[in-house]
Order: structure tokens, then C-alpha cells, then sequence
């Protein structure tokens, strides 16, 4: 970390309403987009964490429009859970204020934008599972939250990045990318761009039903990344994190992407695709879980669907890798030049593996449905 850098840091904690010192200022986590440090403050021999995150504003363009729904998410939740009798300390995230009492974040000198949360301690999070039991009570965690929100009112909702899942939509940037082809990459990646070009009409497909009203809206989460829910020390599920793309949006979406990152067994960045498979029992502990917890709303439709999400929402993370690579890594977080590159085939990789194993999954789906509703 640069001087400068821990320097622009130091004075950002200064303006939250934290007690104490500053004692060290580490760099934390694997997400791709924004900026992640764990703070330790000492106060009084006494020591408490923090996570410090930088936003990233040339994704989210708006981050007052951002705070605004995390604060309003956050409190909905923690009402819920103290009306339960619940852990509110822990089962939601807490933006602090900062000394003014007037912002949940700070606005740096350089026009940077940080938010502060309390670190909700002895909780792990994994970029790889291979315990379905695990991957079980991750999905649970993910139902139950979109189950808290349920009766959020939607409609108070900024949409902080428009058309987030419009697979669509992420396929005609596809192929704007490829045309333009910014960087030279394209004659490298025939293969890749053939294999999107394939399956182009599926990309429509729940977006449409959604603008027919044939799948509802509901506040999702939008981004299930196994490594957004914090699991304690016997793997339950603590808390859902990175709250950024929280807006409306189909179950489908969560579902998919959840079973896109953790169903897999390998990274989303192995080298070797060998190593690259959908694990059906993976699949099968996450759908029960997800199920248990939330499926009670769903329509037949949304069942009917899920295998399908899977695919397309893999499909559309590939998408989006490639894009990226082709317009020469402005998106996500890279830490060499063919990093997206190796993304965006493991999700080729899974989406091939989805469509061989579609039958499997529709009737793993199937058995899960009896369970919970006995028809
Ligand atoms: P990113 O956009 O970089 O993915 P996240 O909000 O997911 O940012 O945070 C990165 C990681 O930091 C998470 O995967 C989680 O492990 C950890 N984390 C974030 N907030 C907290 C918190 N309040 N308490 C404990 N760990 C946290
Ligand atoms: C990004 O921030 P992070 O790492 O949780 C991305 C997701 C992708 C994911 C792929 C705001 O998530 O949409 O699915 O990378 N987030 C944003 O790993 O674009
Ligand atoms: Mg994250």
C-alpha cells in the first residue's frame, strides 16, 4: 500500500464517528469492483475492526442514490431481526455516520468515496465450497434475506446500476465490443465469441417474461456470491454483504448467480478447465436450502426456471468477462492481462456442463418441490 494512499485513509477514518486510534489499515477480500480494508482502532487497550471501502464511481455512478439504499435495506432488516428477538448487531450490516451526523460515508479530498462498517467478527467467507451442507446453509442465508425484504417497498429503490441483469442487453455490449475491438483481442478469442453468438436468443429469455409480467419484480440482491454471506465458526449463515446491487429484480437472478460461483468446482479463475465442473450435489444442497427458506413465494414459473437461471446467469457472467477483455479491462479488477480471459472461460466452460446436466437439475428441482409443498 502507497504512503499516499494510507495517508488519504488515515484522515478518511478520522471523519467517522470512531473511537480511538488508528493501529493498522490492511487490504481484504476478493471482490472484483470495489476497494476492501480491514481498520483496527485502538481505544483504552481495547481494539475493534472495521471494514473501510473505497466505492468504485465509475461503476456506481450515484453513490449518495447507493447509501441511501443500503441505509434503508439495513434498517428494514434490523427491524425485522430485533422484532424476532434476533442478533440485529450481527445479522445486518451497520453503516456508520460520520462526525457530522449528516452522511453514512465520506468524501475524500481526491473525490473518492469510503463507507465505514463495524467488522462482524470470527465469520469466514469462501470462494470455493465443496461441503454441500455448507453451501446449504449459504443458500439459506441468501433465502432468508430475500425473504426479509420482501415486503421492502421496491418502489423507494434507486436502481444503482440500470439494466445489472439484462442479459440482453449485456450481449448487444458483447458485440459492440467485438466490433469496435478496441484492443486487438478479438482474432484471439473467435472460439469464445462463436460460443456467446450460439446461444444469443436464450438471452432474452427471462428478461422478456419479466416485462410481460409473467415473473415478478422483488428486491433481490444481485450479486450471491458465496463470498458475500458471512458463515460462523459451524458454517451457519451470519450476514449477506456487499449490499451495492440490491435492487428489483427476479429471484432468478440470485439464484443463478449463486449457483454460477459456488456449484462450481473449481475458481472462477482456474487455468486448467479441466477442473471446471457443476457439482450436482452442490446444486441440490444450495436448491434446498433457497427453497426452504424462500421458495414459498414463488410462482410455478420462477421453479420451473431455476435450472435455466443457472445457465444464463453463467452465461451472462461470461458475457460480461469477455466484454471486459475485449475492451481492455476497464471493468473488473484484473491482476494480469489475460485474467478475464480465463474468467470468462470457466463460465463457458460451466454453461456447457449446465446444458448437458439440464434434465438432472429440473428433476432435482422436481424432488425439492414435493418436499416442501408434498405435490
Ligand atoms: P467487494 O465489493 O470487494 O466484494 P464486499 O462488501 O463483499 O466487497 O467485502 C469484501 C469482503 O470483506 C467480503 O467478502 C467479506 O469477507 C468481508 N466483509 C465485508 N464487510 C464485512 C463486515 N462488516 N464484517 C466482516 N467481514 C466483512
Ligand atoms: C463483481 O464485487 P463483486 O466481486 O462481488 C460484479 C458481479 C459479478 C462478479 C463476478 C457490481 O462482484 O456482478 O457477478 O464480480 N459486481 C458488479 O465475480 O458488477
Ligand atoms: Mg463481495
Amino acid at each position: 500500500m502507497s504512503q499516499l494512499l494510507e495517508q488519504q485513509m488515515e484522515s478518511v477514518v478520522c471523519r467517522f464517528r470512531v473511537k480511538g486510534k488508528i493501529k493498522q489499515i490492511l487490504p481484504f477480500g476478493s471482490g472484483h469492483i470495489n476497494r476492501t480494508y480491514i481498520v483496527t482502532m485502538t481505544d483504552g487497550g481495547e481494539e475493534k475492526q472495521y471494514t473501510l471501502q473505497q466505492i468504485n464511481t465509475s461503476v456506481f455512478r450515484n453513490p449518495d442514490e447507493l447509501m441511501e439504499n443500503i441505509q434503508n435495506i439495513t434498517a428494514h432488516i434490523r427491524r425485522k431481526l430485533r422484532a424476532e428477538g434476533k442478533d440485529a448487531e450481527r445479522g445486518t450490516l451497520h453503516m456508520l455516520p460520520d462526525r457530522t451526523g449528516e452522511h453514512r460515508y465520506v468524501k475524500d479530498a481526491y473525490g473518492s468515496y469510503w463507507r465505514m462498517y463495524p467488522f462482524i467478527d470470527d465469520c469466514v467467507t469462501y470462494d470455493i465450497v465443496d461441503c454441500p451442507d455448507v453451501f446449504r446453509n449459504a443458500a439459506r442465508g441468501f433465502g432468508r434475506f430475500q425473504a426479509q425484504l420482501a415486503d421492502f417497498p421496491a418502489y423507494t429503490l434507486n436502481e444503482t446500476i440500470p439494466h445489472f441483469h439484462d442479459t440482453g442487453s449485456r450481449y448487444m455490449d458483447f458485440e459492440a465490443a467485438v466490433a469496435r475491438d478496441l484492443v486487438g483481442r478479438a482474432a484471439n478469442v473467435q472460439e469464445e465469441i462463436a460460443f456467446v453468438r450460439a446461444r444469443r436468443k436464450e438471452t432474452y429469455l427471462i428478461q422478456n417474461r419479466i416485462i410481460a409480467g409473467e415473473i415478478p419484480l422483488r428486491v433481490t440482491h444481485n450479486d450471491t456470491k458465496l463470498n458475500n454471506v458471512l458463515m460462523d465458526a459451524d458454517n451457519n449463515a451470519v450476514c449477506v454483504v456487499d449490499l451495492d446491487t440490491v435492487m428489483p429484480g427476479s429471484a432468478l437472478y440470485d439464484f443463478g448467480d449463486s449457483i454460477r460461483f459456488g456449484a462450481s468446482t473449481a475458481l472462477e479463475d482456474e487455468e486448467d478447465l479441466s477442473k471446471v465442473h457443476l457439482d450436482l450435489e452442490l446444486f441440490e444442497a444450495f436448491a434446498d436450502g433457497y427453497l426452504e427458506t424462500a421458495g414459498a413465494a414463488f410462482t410455478p414459473l420462477e421453479i420451473e426456471l431455476l435450472p435455466f437461471s443457472a445457465k444464463l446467469m453463467t452465461l451472462e457472467c461470461g458475457i460480461r468477462f469477455l466484454t471486459d477483455y475485449l475492451n481492455g479491462d476497464t471493468y473488473f479488477k484484473i491482476s494480469h492481462s489475460e485474467h478475464n480471459l480465463l474468467r470468462a472461460r470457466t463460465q463457458f466452460k460451466l454453461v456447457q456442463e449446465d446444458e448437458e446436466k439440464m434434465e438432472e437439475m429440473q428433476a432435482i428441482i422436481a424432488k425439492l418441490v414435493q418436499k416442501y409443498t408434498g405435490k
